[in-house]
């Protein structure tokens, strides 16, 4: 667009990032809030950087979705359709996205971590789980998950089983998740961004913790962004300026 003077007008377009939605039912009051949030988002975002645990839980088939998640999807290929990227960068309750994500929604699916230019800032971004480098036993855990033998096993038993298998875990993982709360990720969350900074990025993000924090020193600057489940928090980024928010 060109203004009569010549000068350009683009529209205000900015970069969202988000984490930890951990959706279960299109009726629950946190889902129904993200469905509001894309709607804003519409035409005025360059890219939606989902940083996992989105879903509660997903694994990703060619022609079956799980139909809890059936109107977020829809919410995602509205996004898609008003010309905003989406980058999935995957959790530990949302892997193996699939071709649904990457061919029919058309998302860049980054299954670990990714490294990104972001308006001349480098920007390390991953979900978090594999920031604590000494819980071996979940590092082994998350191999298993996302191994071929897996990979293989999802694909043979049906969608209706694995749904119901994936419900009787979330479960047994709530006590797990329960403990894990009570410690606090700040040390964590600093020595990784501080490991980040070395190695050149200016921006280091994550999720997983469901603890939103913004902390900057003359290294860069480290982002947690905290969940869509009590916080509704999420990071924006407008022209180079990144800034924590809450919906
Ligand atoms: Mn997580």
């Amino acid at each position: 667009m060109t203004s009569e003077e010549g000068i350009s007008i683009v529209p205000d377009m900015k970069d969202i990032f988000l984490a930890d939605a951990h959706l279960r039912r299109p009726a629950d009051a946190n889902y129904r809030k993200l469905l509001e949030f894309l709607g804003t988002l519409e035409g005025n975002t360059r890219t939606l950087y989902l940083l996992g645990d989105i879903f509660e839980f997903w694994v990703g088939y060619r022609y079956v979705v799980f139909t809890a998640y059936l109107p977020l999807l829809e919410g995602l290929r509205r996004l898609r359709e008003a010309g905003t990227e989406i980058v999935f960068i995957e959790g530990n309750h949302d892997f193996h996205m699939g071709l649904y994500f990457t061919e029919i929604l058309g998302c860049r699916v980054l299954p670990q971590e990714g490294s990104f230019d972001i308006d001349g800032k480098r920007v390390f971004l991953a979900h978090g789980d594999l920031m604590d480098e000494a819980d071996v036993g979940y590092r082994r855990l998350r191999r298993v998950l996302r191994s071929l033998p897996l990979k293989v096993l999802i694909r043979i038993i049906p969608p209706d089983w694995t749904w119901g298998i994936a419900a009787w875990m979330g479960r047994v993982s709530k006590s797990q998740q329960a403990r894990h709360e009570k410690r606090n990720p700040t040390p964590l969350l600093r020595n990784h961004a501080t490991a980040r900074f070395t190695e050149g990025y200016q921006v280091v993000m994550t999720g997983h913790f469901h603890l939103p924090l913004h902390e900057q020193d003359e290294q860069g600057e480290m982002f947690a962004l905290g969940d869509w489940i009590r916080d509704f928090s999420y990071v924006e980024c407008d022209d180079g300026a990144f800034s924590l928010r809450s919906f």
